[in-house]
């Protein structure tokens, strides 16, 4: 792709569009960068963009800037559907995403997974898995790390390994992944797609330019993502639980039972340990829940998918196995904080939709006293009632939509009104006894309080671990 000289419009100037302008920059092309956002509101390293030979258009957008590029390159935030690019596609200009111009100059193979819920997590297993099988491995994409900066380093790593959002599905045209992974599907992001049937098509794309030798790995259990599953073209895994999971008679994958996965692929390759096959479950193509570290069942099902797609890249059952064993998970993802006078204190931050609340309450036998609140992205809160009712002793409410989530779930759980996260905690505390988990699983977003959601899982640690001292 030829960039040098050309005329190309970055939009959007955080971490993507930084990175994005840097390299474009580097490569010869004229780049003009805009910011919807004022000069003061931007990093440094958005500013410090002028040194390097980048014109700066901050505070609104220059319909012009938009009319007269030979291309724009959009961050994933940046609806892709608004009116400047309309007006750029109108007049024959191109407007790729990031992901799109990156994959262009990407010829190693790429794992890329999506879904709505456990996507880092999985990313994060995946990569570990083909690190510990002796690959050079680049993890990045939504994760943090934007792929454009990658091929900008002039790194050539074996693997590239990407966790892609709808937002990045949205502008691509050619991104063809190695190795694709669809998660799941469940109310999201509804603040942004018109419909969930947009949100639906957006995330199938991840599929769109796959072959014959490609893979794809299908959660066969999630309705969604099996009806999406009947246009893939590419060599289907499918994993999900046991009892859900609709696959068609022969199909290869894995099959996630209260015990174990089960794996049935000829990618399990038993001739790789024939000789050292120590236990009758490296044999039998079987990971016992024993051997899996993280927690929860949703994350077996992350960790089948992530199996499947390590061992689909050219990853050994062995690393997968270890990988498996020694992966505790990350930050804000149901992390343990600490348990006080017998209370056990969880910070699920990153839950910022219904779908990953049910996950989270589906996790303990116990009672649960649950955080909610932030900024709604349109869930229905309603959805929550059901499983309030079963396991849920009390709610505890907080942020811009504490009011509304109220109102939703209409007395399903004795509900609580708190204002500070210090108020949140100390409240759920004073509710919870002996036995009981409090549980900070928002179902919002966070940006009515905080910077984004790890901020706010610092702040309930911190409150929490406050209220340990006090004890
Ligand atoms: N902006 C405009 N015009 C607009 C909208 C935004 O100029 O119409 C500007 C904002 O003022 C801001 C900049 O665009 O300065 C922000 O761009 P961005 O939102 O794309 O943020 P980045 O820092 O580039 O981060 C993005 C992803 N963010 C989003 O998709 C919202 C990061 O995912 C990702 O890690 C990073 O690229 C690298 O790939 C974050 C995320 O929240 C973690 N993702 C969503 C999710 O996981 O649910 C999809």
């Amino acid at each position: 792709m030829q960039l040098a000289g050309r005329k190309i419009l970055v939009v959007g100037l955080g971490a993507t569009g930084v990175a994005t302008a840097t390299f474009l920059v580097k490569r010869g092309a004229v780049v003009t960068a805009t910011d919807s956002a004022p000069e003061a509101e931007l990093r440094p390293e958005a500013l410090a963009l002028r040194e390097k030979g980048v014109r700066l258009e901050l505070g609104g957008n220059r319909p012009r800037s938009f009319e007269t590029a030979d291309l724009v390159v959009i961050s994933p935030g940046v609806p892709h559907g608004a009116a400047p690019l309309d007006r750029s596609r109108e007049l024959g200009i191109p407007v790729l995403g990031e992901v799109e111009l990156a994959a262009r100059f990407i010829e190693q193979p790429i794992v890329a997974i999506t879904g709505t819920n456990g996507k880092t997590t999985t990313t994060t297993l995946v990569g570990e898995m083909l690190r510990r099988s002796g690959m050079d491995v680049f993890v990045g994409g939504n994760i943090g790390t934007p792929l454009i900066s990658y091929v900008d380093s002039d790194q050539k790593t074996g693997v590239v390994v990407a966790e892609i959002s709808s937002f990045q599905l949205d502008t691509i045209e050619r991104f063809r992944p190695k190795v694709a992974v669809l998660l799941n599907i469940a109310e999201d992001h509804l603040d942004r797609y018109p419909d969930l049937d947009a949100y639906i098509r957006s995330k199938g794309r991840i599929f769109e330019n796959q072959g014959s030798a490609d893979f794809a790995v299908l959660n066969g259990a999630d309705s969604r993502v099996a009806e999406l599953s009947k246009n893939v073209v590419s060599q289907k895994l499918f994993f999900g639980r046991a009892g859900f999971i609709t696959q068609q008679a022969g199909a290869e994958g894995a099959v996630v039972t209260d015990e174990a996965i089960v794996f049935n692929t000829r990618l399990w390759r038993p001739e790789e340990h024939s000789d050292t096959a120590k236990t009758k479950d490296e044999a039998e193509a079987v990971v016992p829940c024993s051997a899996i570290k993280l927690f929860g069942r949703h994350n077996i099902e992350n960790a089948a998918a992530a199996a499947l797609a390590a061992l689909a890249a050219g990853g050994r059952l062995s690393a997968v196995r270890d990988t498996l064993q020694q992966f505790g998970g990350l930050p804000h993802r149901l992390e343990f904080v600490a348990a006080i006078a017998g209370v056990r204190y969880y910070d699920d931050s990153k839950a910022t939709n219904i779908d990953a609340v049910l996950r989270a309450i589906e996790c303990f036998s116990a009672p649960v006293v649950l955080l909610l609140g932030g900024r709604n992205k349109r869930g229905e809160f309603r959805l929550l009632k059901e499983s309030l009712r079963r396991r849920v002793k009390q709610v505890v409410l907080f942020g811009e939509a504490g009011d509304e989530i109220a109102a939703a779930l209409d007395g399903a759980a004795t509900a609580s009104h708190a204002g500070s996260m210090a108020e949140v905690v100390a409240t759920a505390s004073r509710i919870a006894s002996a036995g009981d988990v409090v549980l900070l699983s928002p179902g919002c977003a966070s940006f009515d309080m905080y910077e984004n959601y790890a901020r706010r899982g610092e702040d309930f640690r911190r409150n929490v671990e406050k209220l340990e001292r006090a004890e």
